[in-house]
């Protein structure tokens, strides 16, 4: 990526402090209560263990908007496989990974331009999605109707790529509808309460690689955001970098990698299905000069055609809907849009649906 372009720079108040603390007490849930448990049947097994961690993940998706876990089913070769694939395609030449570029009209593969807030990004992706093919809104502006299919890129080398990435995706759908079910008896809703945002997911995995960056105090590898999904479950390498901004008083931390555990992000639509009862959390990360970092989030989406909206079952006449319903395929394609280029107007967030 050579020298640091002024697209790169943040603005002074963006920039990242690298001497930032690393996080205490951020929530560690330890999910070996659920071995042996099939999601297929939409319920979690009833127990007293089970029960504990309902209310650990209620309380760290009100108190965090976020939490690691440890113990949660996902084989640790099939992580170790993708890693392992994804710094092999990372580590040929541009003119290689071109080849799967992503543009306007192929929203996935490879891509080392991406904006946040309209800020260049220090990093490339590779992005997949979950269900092939994907079917999303071919235009983000209301009273456009039709839809597009989005297929997957998949690059000659390595070859062990698609494989590796296929199978991962199938772990973590495991996962995500195990976590899903969880949130969903947190809030005193059935365990199945989600399982209609699987059928025509819109969800997908992407391939991060930070190179080392000359200038780590001026850009990030990802600008600050939240996560517009509903559940992001992100993979990280043993390097750091990842900040999430505390919720109790306003700082960036530092997120310690732990081997094996994956790092779970309450997103935007959770935010708006539970009325605010559960937050979604700004994220960030920094590079350093020396070190290339890798990661792997997986962002659970439900089908295009989903209206979000706060759920009946958690409003009422004192609590009466915060946000209109908004359609989240539009809504999708929109943000993919913008992130091709810098934007003089702030890309669409969920505030501007807020009552
Ligand atoms: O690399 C990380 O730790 C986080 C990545 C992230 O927030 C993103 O890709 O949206």
């Amino acid at each position: 990526m050579g020298e640091v372009d002024p697209a790169f720079v943040q603005d002074v108040e963006h920039r990242p402090n690298l001497a930032a603390a690393q996080a205490e007490g951020i929530p560690l849930i330890d999910l070996a209560a659920l071995a042996g448990y099939s999601p297929s049947d939409g319920e979690v097994a009833d127990s007293a263990a089970v029960e504990g961690l309902v209310a650990e993940i209620g309380e760290a998706c009100k108190e965090w908007g976020f939490f690691a876990v440890v113990n949660h089913g996902v084989p640790a070769e099939k992580r170790e496989r993708i890693e392992r694939e994804a710094r092999e395609f990372f580590g040929q030449g541009l003119e290689e990974k071109k080849k799967v570029r992503r543009d306007e009209k192929r929203a996935l593969g490879y891509y080392e331009t991406e904006h946040t807030k309209n800020v260049r990004d220090w990093k490339e992706v590779f992005d997949f999605t979950v269900q092939e093919p994907t079917v999303v809104p071919a235009s983000p502006n209301d009273g456009e109707e039709g839809v597009i299919e989005w297929t997957n890129q998949w690059p000659e080398y390595p070859p062990g790529l698609r494989e590796a990435c296929e199978e991962y995706a199938q772990e973590l759908q495991k996962l995500v509808r195990k976590l899903m079910g969880l949130i969903a008896r947190s809030l005193g809703l059935p365990a199945n309460r989600f399982d209609e945002f699987f059928k025509d997911q819109t969800s997908f995995v992407r391939l991060n690689h930070y190179p080392p960056c000359p200038a780590p105090h001026l850009a990030l590898g990802v600008g600050r955001h939240k996560d517009a999904g509903a559940l992001t479950i992100l993979a990280q390498d043993d390097v750091g970098g990842l900040e999430v901004k505390r919720k109790s008083d306003g700082e960036w931390v530092l997120v310690k990698p732990i081997p094996n555990a994956f790092i779970v992000n309450v997103g935007d639509i959770i935010k708006v299905w539970t009325n605010e009862a559960y937050d979604s959390v700004e994220h960030r990360v920094m590079v350093n000069s020396e070190k290339d970092r890798f990661s792997i989030p997986f962002f659970f989406n439900p089908p295009h055609y989903t209206m979000v909206q706060p759920l009946k079952e958690l409003t009422d006449e004192r609590n009466p809907p915060k946000y209109r319903p908004y359609n989240w395929g539009k809504f999708f394609v929109g943000r993919k849009a913008n992130n091709f280029k810098k934007l003089d107007v702030e890309p669409l967030q969920i505030h501007h649906f807020r009552i």
